[in-house]
């Protein structure tokens, strides 16, 4: 060890494997004390809990920075293949926890912890979570890091240090309001900025054509301004392995700290103001979520980030390898969503422009190292740029994206002759009054592999969304379901579960959670069944005590805990389940002495500052929350509760002290959905449509243990055809119409009947979104889930074997599949650098 590390004296080796790597509770202690006084400059006595949350990070991150150097030698040094997984969003939630259990300091952390009287759950607490992203797109990216690692896939995160995340939701007054969330302001302990990297990128201006020496005809990019991008890695450590990986986040910054044409001429205010103007670039995540809105700023920070990436893959590329023959067997990028999709045309210019490869051989190359996973169906989140303002911003890229489109158009014109209409479709430009660059038909041209995010996502891509695409290249579409990482998701924020399975079945689920399946075979054995029920009941008590806390609501922890937690969408229909809500608020003030089952509806979610009805949806659920909550004769068996600020730390309190999980969008408009899973592994049963990834999920838990309603999505499509009235659904439905005049009469309003009159009125004279159709069903299958509840040996038995069967939703799986079928990629595992830093 000391010939590999010459600067180490003996002596010097032995403190640094004490203080900085040691692993066992006594070093720990005092490195815990040696951070909390040289970094925080705090003692014991002063200190506050964020001091000492600090303090525990710093000494776990110092564990985590010897492998993470280890790994990146070992990298290097073996050539290895990577994955580059390009992201705009990585959710990644809370990180002192996940750090510690996946280097294996856990329970030591705790204990040390405790002897000094304090506790590591409420340290934990402590950290501001870093919300990169909106919702399933961003947590998928930290699941998939989270994943590659623990499989010991070399691979490199790519995305944004937004200076803002996701906004703070608060609620006042029933309404939504946002705030912006400074999630850097105390400091980050678990980012490394590498200011050595630095990149420059180029906006604006015209390109010149010229002749080079060998007399070959060429282009340059005379740009008008550019910004630097320097990178702050984060390291992704596996799961209890001694691989660490990089997420690595470009955050922007002005190239000259003057302008000096300005500064000369005296203006000092306005050169400071034109550095911030560069470094406006990453202040701010944009709150949007399936939906797509031109702005300029963020076609720059997608950009941005890219060409960034690009560079430094390069760059590394280039520190081994002295042409581009091999960067396609070396890299694979995954672009996640068409997010990054603008990486096609700026590895082209790259190639072609800088570094001078020919066309074909640049284009070749593109191809092979380009994948494209989809995330929507809705046609309005499609991302299409107008022509003027993307040139205005990247002249070069848009002559590459035109002449990728002249070649490609050419190609489809030979197979499929006279087919004007099929051009049309397939073209990266959409003509009309306003032409577009449609980022989706680039992305597919561009890469060899499109995937979907759950079969019938798949399927409908194939079918509807890109079908254009898949007659030409059938061969490149390919289905990757979904996971999440059972790391976060049941060991980190359901310790009392995941203690009851590894002693019944050990630890191995949470490498291979397929093992969770063992489980099945105890679903009969009375000990474990009262301590799985034991369990429930404990968190869904913890979850009780949060909502006092947080919204002064008593909740009954023995009722029904009934929740729905993502972005608010009218596609998600949060309104279906308000509905049945009234519906049942509307049997008890009929009938007094009726006997329901007691239950707690919880809802949580934020939505996009700019989508008027998700914002009015939410004001109705918790106007409707006023007034049952403030029944005595309705609050004795029903609670509704809003939940503010639902984000990746709220959520793993909700899922664990869940009965039942709400996935009830409207067939065929959810692309996979993740929360679904994350219930059920934690013992929820499903209430659902035949959408998304809760389709593969009935499948393996089994249609006894699935409540299923609704129309599927082929049916959906033929309502539609058929021409659908949702006037109907009201005139012939005696309780759907309660509920509807109850509202309009101002019942949740303080008899206001303007309030809720848009979203009223989109229902019955739109309903797009197919509420009421689905209305009857739904509120007869939620009887199904009452009579279920009622027997609570059956439920016990279903919430059992939901989990036991969900072993297939791991992210792990996920990744191995993108691994052999699209990627290529091999597991290189990293060896320990000296056995001292093994977890005890
Ligand atoms: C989600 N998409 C899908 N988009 O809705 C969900 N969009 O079904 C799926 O499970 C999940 O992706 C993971 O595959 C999103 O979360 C966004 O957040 C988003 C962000 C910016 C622009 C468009």
């Amino acid at each position: 060890d000391y010939q590999k590390h010459p600067h180490r004296t003996s002596e010097a080796a032995v403190q640094i494997e004490d203080d900085r790597t040691g692993m066992n509770v006594e070093t720990l202690r005092r490195a815990f004390l040696d951070n909390l006084y040289y970094i925080q400059g705090k003692d014991l006595q002063l200190a506050t809990p964020y001091d000492l949350y600090m303090a525990l990070s710093y000494t776990v991150r110092d564990r985590l920075l010897q492998r993470w150097l280890h790994t990146q030698e070992v990298y290097l040094q073996q050539d290895v293949r990577s994955v580059c997984y390009l992201s705009a969003e990585y959710l990644l939630g809370r990180q002192l926890g996940n750090a510690l259990i996946n280097v294996g300091l856990y329970e030591q952390a705790r204990a040390f912890l405790k002897e000094m009287n304090l506790d590591l759950r409420d340290l934990m607490e402590q950290e501001i979570e870093p919300g990169l992203g909106n919702g399933g797109l961003g947590r998928l990216a930290a699941c998939f890091m989270d994943s590659l690692a623990s499989l010991e896939i070399p691979a490199i995160g790519y995305g944004i240090r937004y200076e803002f995340g996701i906004f703070a939701q608060s609620i006042r007054d029933g309404w939504q309001v946002e705030q912006p969330d400074r999630w850097l302001r105390y400091g980050n302990p678990w980012e490394i900025p590498r200011p050595e990297y630095l990149v420059e990128v180029k906006f604006g201006g015209h390109t010149e054509g010229y002749i080079d020496p060998a007399g070959q005809y060429r282009v340059s990019w005379v740009n008008d301004r550019s910004v630097l991008g320097t990178p702050y890695d984060y390291p992704v450590p596996g799961y209890r392995n001694d691989t660490v990986n990089t997420l690595r986040l470009w955050s922007a910054r002005a190239t000259e700290d003057f302008n000096f044409q300005v500064f000369d001429s005296g203006d000092f205010a306005r050169a400071v103001a034109d550095k911030t103007y560069s470094e406006n670039i990453t202040k701010v995540l944009y709150p949007n979520d399936n939906t797509y809105q031109g702005r300029e700023l963020r076609l720059e920070q997608q950009y941005f980030f890219v060409s960034c990436s690009l560079q430094d893959i390069i760059r590394r590329y280039l520190s081994y390898h002295s042409d581009f023959e091999s960067f396609a067997d070396k890299v694979t990028l995954q672009i996640n969503d068409t997010h990054p999709s603008i990486g096609i045309a700026e590895l082209m210019r790259l190639l072609v422009d800088e570094y001078l490869v020919g066309w074909d051989k640049a284009w070749q190359i593109t191809r092979r190292v380009f994948a494209y996973t989809n995330h929507t169906l809705l046609s309005e989140a499609l991302e299409r740029w107008p022509v003027a303002l993307f040139g205005n911003l990247l002249p070069r890229h848009l002559e590459i994206i035109y002449e990728i489109n002249r070649r490609f158009l050419d190609e489809v014109r030979e197979r499929f002759p006279e087919d004007e209409g099929r051009i049309a479709r397939l073209s990266l430009i959409q003509e009309g009054s306003q032409k577009q660059v449609r980022m989706a038909n680039l992305a597919c041209v561009g890469s060899h592999a499109i995937n979907g995010v759950a079969q019938l996502h798949t399927e409908l891509l194939k079918k509807d969304v890109l079908a254009d695409f898949y007659a030409l290249w059938p061969e490149k579409f390919t289905n990757v379901t979904n996971g999440v990482t059972p790391r976060r998701f049941l060991l980190l924020s359901n310790p009392k579960l995941a203690l009851l399975l590894s002693e019944r079945i050990g630890q191995d689920w949470l490498k291979d959670l397929d093992q969770i399946g063992r489980i099945e075979s105890l679903v009969a054995d009375p000990a474990f069944r009262s301590a799985w029920q034991q369990i429930k009941d404990d968190n869904k008590r913890d979850l009780a005590e949060y909502i006092l806390q947080f919204n002064q609501i008593e909740v009954d922890p023995d009722s029904l805990f009934d929740i729905q937690v993502k972005r608010f969408h009218e596609y998600k229909r949060q309104l279906l389940l308000a509905f049945f809500i009234v519906t049942l608020y509307n049997r008890l003030k009929r009938q007094p002495d009726l006997e329901i089952v007691p239950r707690t509806f919880i809802f949580g979610g934020k939505s996009a500052p700019g989508y008027a009805m998700a914002k009015l949806i939410i004001k109705f659920i918790n106007s409707v929350a006023r007034v049952v909550n403030s029944d005595p004769q309705v609050s004795r068996h029903l609670k509704v509760v809003f939940l503010a600020n639902y984000n990746v730390s709220l959520a793993q309190r909700i899922y664990p002290a869940c009965d039942l999980s709400e996935q009830i969008s409207t067939a065929g408009k959810e692309a996979s959905g993740t929360s679904n899973m994350k219930f059920a592994l934690n013992g929820a049963l499903t209430i659902g449509t035949l959408d998304g990834a809760n389709i593969e999920i009935r499948e393996k838990v089994g249609p006894d243990n699935f409540f299923l309603f609704g129309l599927t999505a082929q049916q959906v499509y033929d309502l539609k055809a058929r021409g659908y009235n949702p006037r109907d659904y009201y005139d012939s439905n005696a309780e759907l119409r309660e509920v509807v005049d109850r509202i309009s009469a101002g019942g949740f309003s303080g008899g206001d009947t303007n309030l809720f009159r848009p979203l009223l009125d989109s229902l019955l004279y739109r309903d797009d979104y197919l509420v009421f159709a689905d209305y009857q069903a739904y509120i007869d299958c939620q009887e199904q889930v009452s009579q279920a509840f009622r027997d609570r040996e059956r439920w016990l038995t279903m919430s059992i074997l939901n989990s036991a069967r969900m072993g297939y939703f791991s992210s792990d799986r996920s990744i191995r599949e993108y691994s052999r079928n699209i990627w290529q990629s091999e597991p290189v595992p990293v060896e320990p650098e000296s056995p001292a830093i093994r977890p005890a």
